[in-house]
């Protein structure tokens, strides 16, 4: 760690380009890029020749201490953001869970819980009621709080679900304060009858989780938020979309012009839904998630629709749990805390996936696991950009060497890994986080209480008409159309 870096002879990677360059880092701010920089020698020079130099991972889409199902999530903002810097990710978006339905509250618990971060953060804030303290609440969160994103559960009946109703009155609300309006897309009532049935049938092991909510119960609630978002005419971005379903949803409103995002998660994109048919119990219950990883051809067709731009970028939905609070759920699937890894795996998954098997170019990559979420969420070109004057959250990346992924060396607490026994494509060898050298060596070095808290301005095209980086970034967000075909 040092506080005057220089990175030379590598590759820089943009999502708008690449050059052979070197970087000078100072005091965690990028003051230069360009070839052939000269300093003195109280800097610390490290040489990327044949190396990629790219802006550090941003993840949308996490649950770091987060209460849920009657337990906790053994990753907490300082471990979990930890394994995140050791796999390159430098940055990521947790998501407030209100208290008692207070948003105060919940910001005041989750700025408690982040004290002793180790990179930058940022927060979406879900929304589990609706009444007039709510929608004011929403307004201090935006203007105040720098939250420019809310979530609204279509699942998880009695719990965090609302109807759409307060669906309307949610989207209506982000729409006046220029705010996005973020989805998790299950129709929750069903999945509640699908759940019933699993039982009534005698059906009580982790199959019978992705077995009560097939693809079609978040086909409809995708389709469902789409068209309630267009009708209000607010943009709308879909979390961990898992299925083809959902997909092309996304993909035909998309085709019509609607602004409409959609997250695929690491999960969702590296593995198929055999895992929860093990016999073993702990290695079944690992893979339960929601909504479910699906059946082998969807992960396929969410990889081509990331790599035609039908998808923008790349989350997680890391909510991490060991095999004791699995087992919570040993008698009845239902009980069986959600939630799989991913926020250490995330980069190189994606590199192996998606570059080093041809499906996208290395600009791509930077665009899906950093730069989009940056201009998604508006904090670019402050993050997702090796520019001068950005942050200095950096990786250099091997493509030559490989990585390993295992229970026994991830930096996650908990006991286990859904992608055990993954090998691939290339490293991340060293990760810049705020200008210090974080990751080297396969080393850790991080100190708690340096990440801080990055705020998100809300969308001002939403109030004041579109300029033309609006304009520019809003046509972006439409592209070709494929067509896939459904496996279950
Ligand atoms: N899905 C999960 O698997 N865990 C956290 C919440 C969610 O929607
Ligand atoms: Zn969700
Ligand atoms: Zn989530
Ligand atoms: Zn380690």
């Amino acid at each position: 760690s040092s506080s005057k870096i220089l990175i030379k002879g590598g590759t820089v990677v943009n999502a708008h380009g690449e050059e052979v360059a070197d970087v000078y880092v100072k005091d965690g701010i990028i003051v230069a890029v360009k070839p052939n920089i000269k300093v003195g020698d109280d800097v610390t020079v490290l040489d990327a020749t044949g190396k990629f130099v790219m802006p550090g991972g941003i993840d949308p889409h996490t649950h770091l201490s987060f209460e849920f199902m009657g337990t906790e999530t053994v990753d907490d903002f300082f471990n979990g953001q930890a394994a995140a810097l050791a796999g390159g990710t430098t940055m990521h978006i947790d998501f407030v869970i209100p208290v008692s339905g207070s948003l105060t509250a919940g910001f005041e618990a989750y700025e408690k819980k982040a004290k002793k971060s180790c990179m930058d953060y940022g927060f979406h804030m879900a929304i589990t009621k609706w009444d007039e303290v709510v929608s004011k609440e929403m307004e201090i969160m935006v203007k105040e709080k720098g939250i420019n994103s809310f979530k609204f559960f279509l699942a998880y009946k009695g719990a965090l679900m609302i109807n759409d109703e307060l669906l309307l009155e949610g989207f209506k609300k982000c729409k006046s304060l220029g705010a996005l309006a973020m989805v998790h897309a299950e129709n929750g009532d069903a999945v509640y009858e699908g759940q019933k049935r699993m039982i009534e049938l005698g059906i009580f092991g982790p199959e019978g989780h992705a077995l009560s909510r097939p693809s079609l119960l978040e086909g409809e609630a995708t389709a469902r938020a789409i068209r309630l978002a267009g009708f209000v005419n607010t943009p709308l971005y879909v979390v961990h979309v898992m299925s083809i379903d959902a997909m092309e949803e996304i993909a035909t409103a998309r085709r019509k012009g609607q602004r409409v995002i959609g997250e695929p998660v690491v999960s969702g994109l590296a593995l198929d839904g055999s895992g929860v048919w093990d016999p073993d119990f702990v290695t079944a219950a690992k893979f339960v998630m929601s909504p479910p990883i699906r059946a082998s051809g969807h992960d396929k067709a969410l990889q081509a629709a990331l790599s035609t731009g039908i998808l923008q970028l790349v989350g997680t939905d890391h909510c991490s749990f060991n095999s004791t609070q699995k087992a919570l759920g040993i008698d009845d699937f239902r009980n069986i805390p959600n939630g799989v890894n991913g926020i250490e795996e995330r980069m190189h998954l994606v590199w192996d996936i998606m570059v080093e098997s041809g499906q996208i170019s290395v600009t791509d990559y930077v665009r899906i696991t950093s730069t989009e979420c940056a201009r998604i969420f508006n904090i670019y070109p402050r993050k997702g950009a090796i520019l001068p004057g950005s942050d200095a959250d950096i990786i250099i990346f091997n493509p030559n060497s490989s990585f390993e992924i295992t229970a026994k060396s991830h930096h996650s607490r908990s006991d286990t890994n859904v992608f055990e026994g993954r090998r691939g494509k290339g490293k991340v060898e060293v990760t810049i986080a705020g200008g210090r050298i974080v990751w080297e060596n396969d080393e850790l070095k991080v100190v708690p209480g340096s990440g801080k808290y990055v705020e998100m301005p809300p969308f001002t095209y939403l109030f004041n008409g579109i300029d033309k980086a609006d304009a520019e970034y809003l046509s972006s967000l439409r592209a070709p159309v494929k067509r896939f075909k459904s496996t279950d």
